[in-house]
């Protein structure tokens, strides 16, 4: 592993499916990440002696996605000051609703960031995790401003088509 890595950390084999999502985006970035099956509930011991061991290798963020009663990104932020963020996985008959409450409502000075329920927060947990290594990395940073400026322009160009399509006014409007 280089110096600095980021630890993807699932409760189970099933959450891969979702937490895909997160390795895709880190890629994009060019980050470098490990990836752990490690169950908080299955395997304490071994889950707390990864989290010292990773912080020692030069892991600088965890990122956490477990369903059900997810306590697997709790129990990471217990053992290190590094910046732990949560994905809630949308598994079990409450769709990732009992993940988002367990993961989210931490006791005070032990935070997990936490993101949404499901794809969309195990992307996020990729661009946050991009935002927090950017801030020492101007690179990473303009690397990030550029993908919004194109996300943004891209509306801009999908607004102006529509204007065509619907037979609008360039301004958008319609008047009988
Ligand atoms: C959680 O229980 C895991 O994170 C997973 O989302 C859920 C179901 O686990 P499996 O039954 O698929 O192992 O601990």
């Amino acid at each position: 592993m280089p110096a600095s890595f980021i630890a993807i950390l699932m409760g189970s084999d099933s959450d891969l499916a979702t937490m895909h999502a997160t390795l895709e985006v880190l890629k994009r970035f060019g980050l470098s990440y490990e990836v752990r099956l490690i169950s908080a509930y299955h395997a304490p011991a071994r889950l707390a002696d990864y989290v010292n061991d990773a912080e020692a290798r030069g892991c600088n963020l965890f990122i956490c996605g477990a369903g059900l009663a997810a306590h697997l990104a709790a129990a990471v932020a217990a053992q290190t000051i590094r910046p732990v963020i949560g994905v809630p996985i949308d598994s079990g008959p409450l769709k990732g609703q009992d993940a988002l409450l367990a993961t989210v409502q931490m006791a005070v000075g032990v935070p997990v960031a936490t993101v949404a329920i499901g794809k969309t927060g195990a992307q996020n947990a990729g661009y946050l995790a991009a935002q927090i290594v950017a801030i020492g990395n101007p690179a990473l940073a303009a690397q990030l401003r550029e993908e919004r400026a194109a996300i943004s322009d891209k509306i801009t160009l999908r607004s102006e088509e529509l204007q065509q399509e619907l037979g609008l006014s360039p301004a958008g409007g319609y008047s009988p």
